[in-house]
């Protein structure tokens, strides 16, 4: 399996991540990537490619053109404004207030196209954010010229951000740029399946409507885990969409026992769908050590839910999303992706 994979990941890494109400190093940070192409590299993996550059006309279809120009000029704003740190957004339109007047101060342009302020944006953040993008494309190129499978070594990652939102490490849904490449290549039915261990809300805010793509995700109970606002497993689609949203929301402590069966459940509805594309955002942060979740998956477990997915036979796109037990993040990547091959 090829993997795609841009230095320029390390253009984003902000100093601070505001988390227990202190700045702390981030826990996205780009030794992440280092772990994991030195485990494909160690399991003979090594072909890995650097992406072509990123195609800027799927991100605009998909994504809000406000959003994208705000990506792209915020640094240079913010820096204009005096501001002496990295870029964190302080004020939010909650509840009560105006969702649709967009202010024109930096300061309040940050509050209104982020959903978490964990995340911070400084000089890089886009550039790296379209190499992370241009993975995910060449990785799906790759897999439309033929290819059975692709991994796209993305970083930051994507499935939190939405058409007009960035929060927790992600900036553009790479997944959902994916999915959106395959029906346009002429995929009939996209399924998106989401096993890292926060629930995609981005990814199913994109195609909630939509009868073109299912998405399924195995996560942390809303209740329980961030994104906190999102992720019920009553949230089935709307309109066209309607039962093509699949949310799998597990408590605190969850093994592979019950994760494994929502996996498995995921994959019976998406066979029975009769999808004919996959994309995989994969993130490894249900591992059992993982510092920021609570499921106790095992590096094995991750090998095994591979082969489940491998068992689909579909075309397949996997996106890197989260996995923050950084010595583990590539060996349990690896697993996975290993465990598909064998299937
Ligand atoms: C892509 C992805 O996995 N994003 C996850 C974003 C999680 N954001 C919330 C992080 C909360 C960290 N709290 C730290 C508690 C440490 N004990
Ligand atoms: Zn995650």
């Amino acid at each position: 399996m090829r993997t795609f994979y841009s230095e320029d990941h390390r253009l984003h890494f902000p100093q601070a991540e505001l988390s227990g109400g202190e700045f702390v190093t981030p826990f996205e940070r780009p030794s992440r990537v280092e772990y994991v192409l030195n485990r494909l590299r160690e399991r003979g993996l090594s072909d890995i490619m650097a992406p072509r550059p990123v195609d800027m006309a799927p991100i605009r279809t998909l994504l809000d053109p406000g959003y994208l120009c705000f990506l792209e000029t915020a640094w240079e704003e913010w820096k204009r404004e005096g501001m002496a740190g990295e870029i964190i957004a302080a004020n939010v339109p909650a509840r009560g207030m105006h969702l649709d007047r967009i202010p024109t101060n930096i300061d309040g342009k940050v509050g209104y196209y982020c959903h978490a302020s964990e995340t911070a944006i400084t000089s890089g953040t886009w550039a790296a954010a379209l190499s992370s993008a241009a993975c995910a494309q060449s990785a799906l190129g790759h897999v439309a010229a033929g290819a059975d499978a692709a991994f796209a070594l993305c970083r930051p990652p994507g499935h939190h951000a939405t058409a007009d939102q960035y929060g927790g490490y992600c900036f553009i849904n790479n997944a959902a740029v994916v999915a959106q490449m395959f029906r346009d290549k002429g995929a009939a039915r996209v399924a998106i399946l989401d096993i890292d261990f926060h629930h995609g809300n981005g990814t199913q805010n994109l195609f909630y409507d939509r009868d073109d793509v299912l998405f399924a995700s195995l996560h942390g109970a809303p209740q329980e885990a961030y994104p906190y606002f999102l992720g019920y497993a009553d949230e089935t689609g709307i309109g066209k969409g309607d039962g093509l949203n699949l949310n799998y929301p597990m408590t605190a402590g969850t093994g592979y026992g019950a994760w494994a069966a929502a996996l498995d459940d995921a994959i019976g509805k998406i066979t029975a769908w009769g999808a004919d594309a996959l994309v995989i955002s994969l993130g490894v942060d249900a591992y059992k050590d993982d510092p920021i979740s609570f499921f106790k998956l095992d590096s094995d477990d991750f090998t095994n839910a591979g082969r489940r997915i491998g068992r689909m036979k579909l075309p397949t796109v996997f996106c890197m999303e989260g996995g923050y037990a950084i010595e583990a993040v590539g060996i349990n990547t690896v697993n996975v992706l290993e465990g598909f091959k064998d299937i």
